[in-house]
């Protein structure tokens, strides 16, 4: 894509988008930066830039009269199928995302990370194994971190390691990663997706542009990832909690395996992992079964395993308060992660819960409730829907609040010494909160302050 003369529109002013436009300003191109969001505060969003180097800027209602452009490059959590974005397809005018955008300008090699759950602590593993091996290393993507940020620092010896959410792979076009890696692939975001079938098409797209020249590293656990093996142009790299594989990587006795051409190599022990729960077991298998495909030696990716500690709000201990232990795991944001969660748990559990209502179904996550949660405390959105479906599931004690506070308030008071308060909502934050970060952020905040 040629975009010199251009002019580039880049639509949603939260952290990719100001990226973004900063990437596209430092190459010379003329950049028009929109939001939706009338009430944004343009001076604030001129801050993140230099002086003199502010691109134009709109909020509130897009007039495609007023402004022609050439391509779109569009935030990850603006709906693809949006009138706003219809409009200039039928124009035949390209509409990029920000990790599309980060490739055509960036350089060395990338390891590409998507999945339902588990993005975020493969992804952090991944790039603590590579930063221990490579020299010039970046972290990036649907973590938190815009990968048009670091673009102008990559050369041709930088390892870039990426999470990649669906909404981002919407707008890939040419992407390709080294590596890329499907965890798994349970039901989310379907109300942006609409069907599984769309939500499966995003995810496999991250392999799309590989050949076999390239490794894609599935869950061979996951039914639909397993399957998707059939139709992934890269050559596969499984990895298996469940099965001993003839080629992957997997569990022998007590330790985690590469087998490969007949051998089998020592990767490390289960006991050096940090983490609780069987998830972060196959987070694990991801990460080795990357690093090993970018020939890090075992050596190397057993010491930061063992080295790794629990990513910030997934099921992250944070204190223990008269006999009860605080959990957060504000990042279990659909109902198969917030499953792990509970699986983590090995005593009677207040679970506080609810949130965003992304049309999700309920019924398998309340059936692992069932036994081990006392007191199911629900706020937001969706708080009478869970309610329901908690109710036919057999799950008898249920409190509803109207506020976080009071539902902390709600939560300490049914724990007794020996239970754990588990902050696991099984939906997103928002309608109450800015991001999963600050609702896990307020969660630790009372547990340390306000529980005497
Ligand atoms: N906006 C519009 N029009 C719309 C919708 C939004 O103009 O129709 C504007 C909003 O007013 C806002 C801006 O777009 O100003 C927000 O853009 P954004 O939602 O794409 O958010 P960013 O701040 O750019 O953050 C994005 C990702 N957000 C989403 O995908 C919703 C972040 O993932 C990611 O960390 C960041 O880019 C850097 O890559 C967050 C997320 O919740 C963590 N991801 C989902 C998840 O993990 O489940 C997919």
């Amino acid at each position: 894509m040629n975009f010199s003369e251009k002019t580039v529109l880049v639509a949603g002013c939260g952290v990719s988008g100001i990226a973004a436009a900063g990437l596209l300003i430092q190459n010379g191109i003329r950049t028009i930066l929109y939001d939706a969001d009338q009430s944004k505060d343009a001076v604030q969003i001129a801050e993140n830039f230099p002086k003199g180097a502010c691109p134009e800027m709109v909020l509130g209602k897009w007039d495609a009269e007023e402004r022609q452009v050439d391509i779109v490059v569009l935030s990850p959590g603006i709906p693809t199928d949006l009138p706003f974005v219809e409009a200039f397809r039928q124009k035949n005018i390209p509409v990029i995302g920000e990790i599309e955008l980060a490739y055509l300008f960036g350089a060395g090699k990338i390891i590409g990370i998507t999945g339902t759950n588990g993005k975020t602590t493969t992804t952090a593993l991944t790039g603590q194994i590579m930063k221990q091996y490579f020299s010039d290393v970046y972290v990036v993507g649907n973590i938190g971190i815009p990968y048009t940020g670091f673009v102008k620092k990559m050369s041709d010896d930088t390892v870039t390691v990426a999470e990649i959410s669906s909404f981002q792979l919407e707008t890939i076009d040419k992407f390709r990663p080294d590596v890329s890696a499907i965890l798994n692939i349970t039901p989310d975001h379907l109300n942006r997706h609409h069907t599984m079938e769309n939500y499966i098409h995003a995810k496999a797209d991250i392999a799309k542009n590989q050949t076999k020249e390239q490794v894609c590293v599935l869950n061979y656990d996951n039914q639909l990832t397993r399957e998707l093996a059939k139709q992934i142009p890269a050559r596969v790299l499984f990895f298996s909690r469940l099965e001993e594989l003839e080629d992957g990587i997997c569990i022998k006795e007590d330790a985690i395996v590469y087998v490969h051409n007949g051998k089998t190599e020592k990767i490390c022990l289960l006991s050096d992992i940090q983490l609780a729960g069987d998830c972060n077991v196959e987070n694990v298998m991801a990460a080795a079964a990357m690093a090993v495909s970018m020939q890090v030696p075992a050596d190397v990716i057993q010491k930061e395993i063992s080295q790794f500690q629990a990513v910030e709000h997934r099921i992250e201990f944070v204190e223990e308060r008269n006999g009860v232990k605080y959990y957060n795991d504000s990042k279990g944001t659909n109902p198969d992660a917030a499953i792990q969660g509970i699986k983590a748990m090995d005593r009677p559990t207040v679970l506080l819960a609810g949130g965003y209502d992304k049309k999700s179904d309920y019924k398998e996550w309340l059936n692992a409730c069932r036994g081990k949660v006392k007191a199911l405390v629900l706020i937001g959105q969706t708080k009478e829907k869970i309610a329901k479906a908690a109710r036919e599931c057999g799950i008898e004690n249920i409190i509803e609040k109207d506020t976080f506070e009071e539902a902390m308030q709600e939560c300490v008071s049914q724990a007794e010494c020996g239970d754990a308060v588990l902050l696991s909502p099984a939906c997103a934050s928002w309608g109450m909160f800015d991001n999963y970060e600050q609702r896990g952020d307020l969660f630790k905040e009372y547990v340390r302050t306000k529980i005497v």
